[in-house]
Formats: C-alpha cells, sequence, structure tokens
C-alpha cells in the first residue's frame, strides 16, 4: 500500500535572515571587478588627482572582450570602477570636468560605462558599479556640496545604464564621508535601483548588504557567519576579526564579499604579468571565499589597450575548468540517507543528495543535533566535501564534523571536516582523496534544528 508522507510544517527562521537582495548576491558566488581608470594610464594604484585626461587613451578597449572572459570564467556579475579616488570619471558626467570626454579617447565622446552597460547586457552578465565616495581630485571632498555632487554622479549612473545590481561604497581614505551622507545616497540608490546589492563599509554601515571581509588577500575567516553587529562594520579597523569571521550572535544579515585581485595590484602594471595567480591559487581562492559562505569578487585589471590580458582570461578559465570538473557529479547522489532525528512529512534525509534547491531535510523542533548517515552502496574516492544550509531560515547549526567508513562499521575523521562551525550558503572543503562507502555529518551543536539543502562530496580532476 502506498504511503503518503504526513504534512510537516517548516521549521521556523532563527535570528536574522537575509533579504531578497542578498538571496540573489549569494548566488551570484562570483563577481567581477574591473579596475580601469586614469590610474592604468598613470601606471599607480593610488592617484593624487592631478594626472592630466590628456593620458587617458585606451588603443582598443572593448568591454565584449571582457565579458567573453567572464563567460569562459563562469562569472555571472561584474563591477566596475566608474570613478576611483583620483577622482576621473570614466564617463561623461555632467558634474566635473575630469572625466573621459577631456581625454583624446574618440575625441572625448567616449563612455567606458556605457561599453561596459552594452556589453553585460548583451552577454546576459549582471552590471554594477563602484563610484570611490573618496575623491582626491574634488576641492568639495567631505563637505556636503560634496554630498550633492556624488548624489548627482550617483544618479547618472543609476538612472542612464540600465539595472545596476550592486554598488560599491569603498570604505578606504572615506571617513570623511558621515553617515548623512550615505543616508542620502542610499536613499537614492534605494529609489532608482530597488534590486541593487549595497556593498557597505564604515559610515554606510546602516545600508551594507555585504560586508567587507577584512582583508584584501581572499581569506574568509573560518568560521565565517553571515551575521555580525553592525558596528563591527562601521568601525572596522578595530574590529576585522569580527568582518573576517561574522559573528554568531550578530544581530544583522551582512554576509562577506571577497574582494581580491587576480594581480597583485588593483590596476594594469605589465611588469606584474609573471605574477598572476596560478590556477592553482584560484581554486585555494575559491575555497577559501566562496567556500566558506562568502561571494568571491575578483578583480581582473585591464591594460592600457582596454583589453584583459590573456594570461588572466586563461587562469579565469582554468579555474572554470576545475569547478565545473568539480562539481558535475555529487558523488553522494542515489545513496541510501539516514538521520537520527528526521522532521518527517517532505524533509526527508534523501533530499540532501538529490541535487534540488527546492527540496531540503530538516529535523524535528525538539533536536538541534543529529547524525545523518550517508550509504554510498560502494566504495567511492573523494575528496571535496560542500555542504549548503537553507539560508532563508537563518544560521542554525553552529557545530559539525563529518568522518567516514571504508569497511562500513569503523569510522575515521576527516580532519580537516572535523570540529567545524558556521555552514550558511555553501561550505566547501577539500582533502586528500578517502575511499569509503559510507560518510556520516554529524551536527553537534545549533541554535535551531538542521535546515539543510546539500550534503555533497565530489572528485576534483587534475589541475588543467
Ligand atoms: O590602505 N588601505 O586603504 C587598505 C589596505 C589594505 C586593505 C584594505 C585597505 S582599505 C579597505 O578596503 C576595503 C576593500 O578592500 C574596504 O573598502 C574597507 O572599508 C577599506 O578600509
Amino acid at each position: 500500500m502506498a504511503t503518503t508522507a504526513t504534512a510537516q510544517p517548516a521549521p521556523v527562521p532563527v535570528g536574522p535572515v537575509p533579504n531578497a537582495r542578498q538571496i540573489e548576491w549569494y548566488h551570484r558566488e562570483m563577481i567581477a571587478f574591473f579596475h580601469f581608470g586614469m590610474n592604468t594610464f598613470a601606471e599607480v594604484n593610488e592617484g593624487d588627482g592631478s594626472a592630466s585626461p590628456q593620458l587617458f587613451n585606451p588603443t582598443a578597449l572593448n568591454c565584449n572582450q571582457w565579458t567573453s572572459v567572464l563567460k569562459s570564467a563562469g562569472i555571472s556579475t561584474a563591477i566596475l570602477v566608474a570613478k576611483h579616488a583620483d577622482g576621473f570619471c570614466n564617463w561623461p558626467t555632467a558634474h566635473t570636468n575630469y572625466s573621459v570626454k577631456n581625454s583624446p579617447w574618440k575625441n572625448g565622446k567616449g563612455d567606458v560605462v556605457r561599453e561596459f552597460a552594452d556589453a553585460c547586457k548583451d552577454s546576459g552578465i549582471k552590471a554594477g558599479i563602484y563610484l570611490g565616495p573618496h575623491d582626491r581630485h574634488d576641492s568639495r571632498y567631505g563637505t556636503p556640496d560634496y554630498s550633492d555632487y556624488y548624489a548627482s554622479q550617483l544618479s547618472e549612473l543609476l538612472r542612464n545604464y540600465g539595472p545596476i545590481w550592486e554598488i560599491w561604497w569603498d570604505g578606504a581614505g572615506a571617513d570623511q564621508i558621515t553617515s548623512s551622507f550615505y543616508d542620502r545616497w542610499a536613499d537614492t540608490v534605494r529609489t532608482l535601483q530597488p534590486n541593487c546589492v549595497v556593498f557597505g563599509t564604515k559610515n554606510s554601515y546602516r545600508y551594507a548588504d555585504c560586508r567587507w571581509m577584512g582583508n584584501e588577500s581572499g581569506l574568509s575567516g573560518d568560521p565565517c557567519w553571515s551575521t555580525i553587529n553592525p558596528g563591527s562594520i562601521r568601525d572596522e579597523e578595530t574590529h576585522i576579526a569580527q568582518l573576517n569571521h561574522g559573528e554568531v550572535a550578530g544581530t544583522a544579515y551582512v554576509p562577506a564579499e571577497v574582494d581580491v585581485s587576480i594581480r597583485p595590484s588593483w590596476f594594469y602594471h605589465r611588469e606584474e604579468d609573471a605574477q598572476v595567480k596560478s590556477v592553482a591559487a584560484l581554486w585555494d581562492l575559491y575555497f577559501n571565499s566562496v567556500g566558506r559562505n562568502s561571494v568571491l569578487l575578483l578583480n581582473f585589471p585591464p591594460d592600457k589597450r582596454g583589453l584583459v590580458s590573456t594570461i588572466d582570461s586563461a587562469r579565469a578559465a582554468g579555474l572554470q575548468y576545475l569547478i565545473k570538473g568539480t562539481f558535475k557529479t555529487n558523488l553522494a547522489a542515489g545513496a541510501v540517507v539516514k538521520s537520527l532525528h528526521p522532521r518527517g512529512g517532505t524533509y526527508k534525509p534523501a533530499n540532501l543528495v538529490d541535487n534540488s534547491e527546492q527540496t531540503y531535510y530538516a529535523t524535528s523542533d525538539n533536536y538541534v543535533t543529529d547524525t545523518i548517515t550517508v550509504d554510498l552502496g560502494k566504495k567511492k574516492t573523494f575528496d571535496v566535501l560542500m555542504l549548503q544550509e537553507v539560508i532563508e531560515l537563518g544560521h542554525r547549526t553552529t557545530g559539525w564534523s563529518v568522518d567516514y567508513s571504508a569497511d562500513g562499521k569503523n569510522w575515521m575523521p576527516i580532519p580537516e571536516a572535523t570540529g567545524k562551525e558556521s555552514i550558511g550558503y555553501k561550505w566547501l572543503i577539500k582533502f586528500k582523496p578517502v575511499t569509503a562507502s559510507r560518510v556520516r555529518l554529524r551536527v553537534t551543536s545549533g541554535k535551531a534544528g538542521v535546515a539543510i539543502h546539500t550534503f555533497g562530496i565530489y572528485k576534483q580532476p587534475s589541475l588543467p
């Protein structure tokens, strides 16, 4: 006789939960950063705002080449520096003369932001904008007039270039930008682009959908909670550890975005061509960012031609080869999954390995711990582990370990997956290959019952 699953209510969310923008942002996983502007031509990273617009003259700018690099790298979103702290504007803004309109490029008729936004639209990539709050060129910087100036530029960018999916408020040098400046600018963002994610720092902390992760080396903390106390974002100098790890009891949901350059510098310098991160380094970076409940923001600085170097594009394609090759097959798919404290109803243990984002496993409300055993049916060799929590229900699990059994009886720990704390959107771990017929997830502590989408085990291909 067929049995029907008993209807069970869904688990109730615990603590702060993501908003719709943050859920969309998490699904991007990787974003590209394009640092391009006067600094590219002045061959510096932090221009003082005095370089002549005559210097800006890309010989072969082609934003379609940029987006084709992203397509091969599996990157869905891109953020262009429209104005860095040197104040030079990559679009012909009506609000300053320090822009492309006074450069020789296209006889002053060019617009990098337009070409970028159009290329993104044509290739299905989501466009974002970095509009540096700090400005070393404009004498109004820090005054109420600067607030007007910046707000006018923000309006230009958010009104005239189609959907803008992220605005990047760099905290570097921005200490004179007070909360009242951001109150106004955030209002502009929310009014003109309701779906635009705000990367917020320092005094823009109240508007932050995502936070700085505390370093520019690509190393998210372990654990890395999406929750944090807002004051830790505001007072970043004394809260680097909190930015890096999040705070398990934090009162706001503001996950970490990991900004790091594929090269030593943010802007292109030919002498760094030999120092582009290797595919192996990018693979580590992926695990240390996307694999730590964060989103990776990887910088590809276009050169003086206005093109991404073939060295950078080949490395990014190599990373994508590893991502695709590893995650194409969950070796636990089809396994028999059993748990100690199933919730019942549709929240079945088998949902953990069904490759569906729609289903998930949950425990009964009485249990925040559990032991979930995955019987693979035969011995399989794997070297990567993935867990995904149901982020809409908040950070629930706060302690977990994974072990394995080669003979079906004796259990061996995976040291890299022992004594872990956070999960969140995605937690990845790589380790020396193990061969097992059974794998076990032990949830040892939590704020509320377990709610997990995915338990995945994978085998990495060799480096390309
Ligand atoms: O010299 N710096 O300004 C600096 C050096 C190393 C790492 C970061 C910074 S500034 C820092 O940049 C972050 C983005 O990478 C955020 O915008 C922070 O708010 C900002 O203070």
